[in-house]
């Protein structure tokens, strides 16, 4: 494993009834993701940036590695992929963009594919990169647990900058598609920014409670060298302004009474921002 006092956070395990999502810190503020199947073993990982820290984990853990989710196209996500795919060349490699290194599977909206017995559900977020997919991952039967890549779409506390697309992009990605996820989906994103976005946040909505009471748990988790995520889509609705973008505090801070108009008001914000 990658030494510890180097990193920007511990790695931690979440283990659910049906898979484990092993948490890999890489490079300044990203996150990798092992996803085990615990029936069968079968593993993904999502953009392995560094790929020697991944066949650490799938060594240490004992799984079969046969997939790579790539959230998108940027050299901190899919910058490792060439590279992982020489050493193990009989992995299946998805993602959105064609921009992506060593991509065997190009995905699109809704497009489905499985690890072992866990179904993995594309949700193409153009916005951050034109490319960008999110992967929905649901056990089988009722009531059991799931978990959503959302890669720089969706932060905790924020969202991706728009790099190559529009504020209406990021409204449908945000609000249309992510928003109607069960609230109680786990939600992983691609860099540890919490404090960061909290801090705006608050900019926003001074008053909010869900705000405060985030950034004081984050602080702590920061503290102790543990990662903030994941939160859930549920949490992310109370806290986050690019999720909110509905509510009349948040338009009525950009000035607006459209959704859209605030999402790009506050977008622009947080772009000029100093925490
Ligand atoms: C922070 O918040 O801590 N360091 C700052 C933000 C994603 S990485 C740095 C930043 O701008 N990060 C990007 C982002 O979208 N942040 C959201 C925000 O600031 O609110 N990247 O590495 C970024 O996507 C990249 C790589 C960009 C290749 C362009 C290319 Br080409
Ligand atoms: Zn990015």
């Amino acid at each position: 494993m990658r030494n510890h006092s180097t990193s920007h956070s511990l790695s931690e395990h979440h283990s659910y009834q049906n898979m484990d999502v092993k948490i890999l810190p890489a490079l300044q503020d990203n996150y990798m993701y092992l996803i085990v199947d615990k029936a069968t073993k079968e593993a993904a990982i999502v953009d392995p940036v560094e790929p020697a820290t991944v066949m650490a984990a799938v060594k240490e853990f004992g799984v079969e590695l046969t997939k790579v989710l790539t959230t998108h196209h940027h050299w901190d996500h899919a910058g490792g992929n060439e590279k992982l795919k020489e050493s193990m060349p009989h992995l299946e490699i998805y993602g959105g963009d064609n921009r992506i290194g060593a991509l065997t599977q190009m995905v699109v909206h809704n497009q489905q594919f499985n690890i072992g017995n866990l179904n993995v559900l594309c949700l193409s977020t153009p916005c951050h990169t034109s490319g960008h997919i999110c992967y929905f991952v649901q056990a089988p039967g009722e009531g059991t647990e799931r978990v959503v890549f959302t890669g720089d779409t969706l932060f905790l506390g924020g969202c991706g900058r728009f790099f190559e697309g529009t504020a209406e992009q990021m409204y449908r990605a945000l609000i249309s598609i992510l928003s109607n996820l069960p609230e109680e989906t786990k939600v992983y994103c691609g860099h540890e920014y919490t404090v960061n976005n909290l801090k705006f946040a608050s900019v926003i909505e001074p008053f909010n409670e869900d705000v405060i009471k985030k950034m004081q748990w984050s602080v702590e988790r920061r503290e102790k060298g543990l990662p903030t995520v994941p939160s859930t889509i549920g949490e992310e609705k109370m806290y986050n302004p690019f999720m909110r973008v509905t509510e009349p505090a948040v338009m009525q801070f950009a000035g607006f009474h459209d959704p859209i108009a605030t999402m790009k008001v506050i977008r622009s914000q947080k772009d000029n921002f100093k925490a």
